[in-house]
């Protein structure tokens, strides 16, 4: 079985979420072949060093709790969101993840798959698409992980009061993914199906593209309660956690 989670928002204010990470990765993650993290695992991710002195034992747990997991045998590849898309050398080294871009075509247990984190096809959101190709940018990274560690952090808590401001100023529809976005995307791709995170409206969406069916999976956001997709031959299911 292929499992596929994210917006897990992971950060020590939600020990609820935290707590149902962890039992997720002994329970149902060990038994899978590979486990896919769809972007926003951890609520914000400043820098690596998040993993060395400068932070509390938090980061440095999770991403043992996670090697753990892939030093049982299950491959597990991570797909940065817009809140972790700061991960780094260091972190793939002490989670034994593998990183992948931001869109990337995989055979999921026979079915050409595409994976992203889904906020790239949020094209109706022109503030949120200028913010993602500013801070995606080599200079822009290299010169914020140059900053001291308290500056960075009080810059993203200033990124995501301005984001939450604006966010709520913006209609619903605007804040899902554009229809046209996700058609061009079947078409470029060409797959048949398609696995997304971000926007935390978990569904499964069945479409008929020029007469062949496509389906697009979302995946929701963990809170009191969590949920991955499983994936085999036979198809894809929508799992919620705890079972
Ligand atoms: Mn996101």
């Amino acid at each position: 079985m292929i499992l596929l989670a994210s917006d897990l928002h992971l950060c020590p204010a939600r020990p609820g979420t935290v707590h149902l990470f962890e039992r997720f990765l002994a329970g149902p993650a060990r038994q899978a072949e590979a486990l896919y993290l769809l972007g926003d695992v951890f609520e914000y991710w400043p820098g690596d060093d998040v993993l060395g002195d400068l932070a509390d034992p938090f980061n440095a747990r999770l991403c043992a709790a996670i090697q753990k997991v892939g030093a049982g045998g299950t491959a597990i590849f991570f797909l940065p969101g817009n809140r972790d898309f700061l991960v780094g050398a260091d972190f793939f080294a002490a989670t034994g993840a593998r990183l992948l871009p931001d869109e990337i075509v995989v055979d999921l247990a026979g079915t050409k798959t595409l994976l992203l984190h889904g906020d790239t096809l949020c094209t109706d959101d022109a503030d949120y698409q200028r913010f993602r190709a500013m801070v995606r940018n080599d200079r822009w990274r290299r010169e914020f992980l140059a900053l001291p560690w308290p500056e960075r952090r009080a810059r993203i808590e200033q990124l995501r009061a301005s984001s939450e401001r604006e966010k709520q100023g913006k209609p619903y529809e605007i804040m899902d993914v554009a229809a046209a976005s996700v058609l061009a995307a079947f078409r470029c791709h060409e797959v048949g199906r398609m696995i997304h995170g971000h926007t935390h409206r978990p569904a499964r969406h069945a479409v008929d593209i020029d007469g062949r069916p496509f389906e697009r999976w979302v995946l929701p956001e963990w809170t009191e309660r969590g949920g991955y997709l499983a994936c085999d031959a036979t198809g894809c299911r929508m799992i919620e956690w705890p079972n």
